[in-house]
């Protein structure tokens, strides 16, 4: 592994990153061809999960990819799925060396991508910012290996840590700069999810708006029993933007029609005592795909999610307001007797958000 070896697989997660949130149930990964130095192919994974990021690069170098070294943030593939193995397309291309980040979750590559690499006598060097791609791949990672996507917790909130008044009033205790940053991660994750009693409240439309993006998110809604009203933002645009209504067994068949017919996915989830069952709502979206969820809240969502361990990262937005104990809390009861048993999260970035603090918290 050289310094220039690090540079350009900066440059290749970067380039990764470009398509996050729009390429799964695929990882967005990024894909630089070198040749004398020089770069000559460019790719990352495209919306929709393919063509894979190798192709594109490929395609961009032409014959300059003989004798070149390609940087990729994942094992090339190893498996003909809907387009041919990249490892085979780069073998054909002539390319002399790959430096790979990590190795694919995917049990159809797991490893096979490098072996087929080697065995036609191209040199394999792996393991570089191995950490940044583990990071940027995480959700799928999660998805291949335990079947769940990566969960992101935002909750803005007042310096007391409300989200509404006693009356329910909420708009707007953050600025809009932070309401701004909020859109921006939302189009960085594959879906946006809050429970019901939000979706109640807000009537919210939980798109990505002002950005200049195209694709959206799907709206992911948790409800036990399906009691949405009908006559809402996202029964009105369920067919422009995906709606998938997450809801417990039992429910009521008329209102489980009347969400179809307006174009909602339904997906029914495990119950455990009063609520839908966190793992079991985390692993129903990993199944259908999604390596990305970001959750905007309410309250009874948001503890359970925590109480289950299934938050990977806090997203925090803090504005100087008191609401005082009147107040909705951002998060509900976790039923927790002792300091130990909460669960914690360390400190990965502040930021002053016009007005409002920005915090970011790992799990871990
Ligand atoms: C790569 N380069 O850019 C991506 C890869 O359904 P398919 O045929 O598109 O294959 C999906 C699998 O390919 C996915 O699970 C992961 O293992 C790999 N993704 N591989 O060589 C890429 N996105
Ligand atoms: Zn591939």
């Amino acid at each position: 592994m050289t310094v220039s070896d690090e540079r350009f697989m900066a440059l290749a997660l970067s380039l990764g990153r470009r398509e996050l949130g729009a390429c799964w149930p695929n990882p967005a990964v990024g894909c630089l061809i070198v040749s004398g130095g020089r770069i000559v192919g460019r790719g990352w994974t495209q919306a929709g999960g393919r063509p894979h990021a190798e192709t594109v690069a490929l395609a961009q170098a032409g014959a300059a990819a003989r004798g070149a070294t390609a940087y990729v943030t994942l094992e090339p593939c190893a498996h003909h799925g809907k387009t041919p193995p990249c490892a085979e397309a780069l073998i054909s291309a002539g390319v002399a060396r790959v430096v790979a980040a990590v190795e694919d979750s995917d049990p159809r590559v797991a490893g096979k991508g490098f072996a087929l690499l080697r065995a036609a006598g191209v040199a394999v060097t792996t393991g570089v910012l191995a950490d940044e791609a583990a990071r940027d791949l995480a959700g799928f990672f999660l998805k291949t290996e335990h079947g769940r996507p990566w969960l992101t917790l935002k909750m803005a909130s007042s310096f007391d840590g409300r989200i509404a008044t006693a009356s329910g009033e909420s708009k707007w205790i953050t600025g809009g700069y932070a309401r701004k940053l909020v859109h921006s991660m939302r189009a960085r994750h594959d879906a946006v999810m809050v429970g019901a009693g939000t979706a109640r409240a807000d009537d919210p439309s939980l798109t990505v708006r002002d950005l200049g993006i195209e694709r959206q998110p799907v709206r992911v809604v948790v409800s036990r029993y399906l009691d949405l009203p009908l006559m809402s933002q996202l029964a009105r645009t369920a067919r422009q933007v995906p709606v998938w209504l997450c809801h417990g067994t039992g429910v009521d068949p008329d209102r489980a029609r009347a969400w179809k017919s307006t174009g909602a996915e339904l997906v029914s989830c495990a119950v455990s005592g009063m609520q839908i069952d966190a793992l079991d709502l985390m692993q129903q979206l990993g199944a259908r795909g999604l390596t990305r969820v970001f959750c905007e809240g309410g309250s009874a969502l948001a503890a359970s999610l925590l109480a289950e361990d299934l938050v990977d990262e806090l997203v925090g937005f803090t504005a100087g307001l008191s609401i005082g104990a009147e107040g909705l809390p951002a998060i509900g009861t976790l039923g927790l007797e002792r300091l130990s048993e909460a669960p914690r999260f360390r400190l990965i970035e502040t930021m002053d958000a016009g007005g409002d603090v920005l915090h970011r918290w790992a799990r871990g």
